[in-house]
């Protein structure tokens, strides 16, 4: 129809880059008829893992999140349907992997996720998150993207 398709980022996160799991994964994307928008495998350092996980700063396993985060490549998606943030969520499963497996089987992270924090995936967990996401990695030079900046240093 006419519908304006609606975006969300996706990350697939270094334990889900590994073995056979991002085709996995991206064919999970694909039979739920998202289209992949833009992609990007970057390495992130420890200040855009911050910046991007800010919300987090004062939680206890925040400094572990982030040193996960960077411990080697990530594959940044932008996906797009209908509905797209709910339904990458719904998609991807509860943030535990380790729950995730018992109920929700069908679910990405329980596929190929391992625990709370080697959840093997991001996804935007709101339309305001996505904008705000989208534009942190995608954003052109003069708008200041974090890892815009870095790339240029
Ligand atoms: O939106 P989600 O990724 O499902 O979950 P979130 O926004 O609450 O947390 C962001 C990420 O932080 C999550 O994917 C993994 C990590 N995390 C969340 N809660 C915990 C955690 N990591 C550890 N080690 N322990 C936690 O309790």
């Amino acid at each position: 129809g006419f519908a304006e398709k609606e975006k969300t980022l996706a990350i697939i996160k270094p334990d889900g880059l590994y073995d056979n799991c991002t085709d996995k994964i991206k064919n999970a994307i694909f039979d739920s008829g998202f289209r992949i928008v833009k992609e990007m495998l970057i390495q992130l350092d420890e200040e855009a893992a911050m910046s991007f996980y800010a919300e987090h700063s004062s939680r206890s396993f925040f400094s572990s999140l982030v040193k996960y985060m960077t411990s080697g490549p990530v594959l940044i998606m932008v996906l797009e349907k209908e509905n797209a943030v709910a339904d990458w969520r719904a998609l991807i499963g509860p943030t535990d992997a380790s729950k995730a497996k018992i109920t929700h089987p069908n679910s990405i992270r329980a596929m190929c996720g391992l625990d709370i924090q080697k959840n093997c995936v991001h996804g935007s967990d709101s339309p305001q998150s996505a904008q705000r996401e989208i534009s942190f990695f995608f954003k052109e030079k003069s708008s200041g993207s974090a890892v815009t900046e870095h790339d240029e240093l």
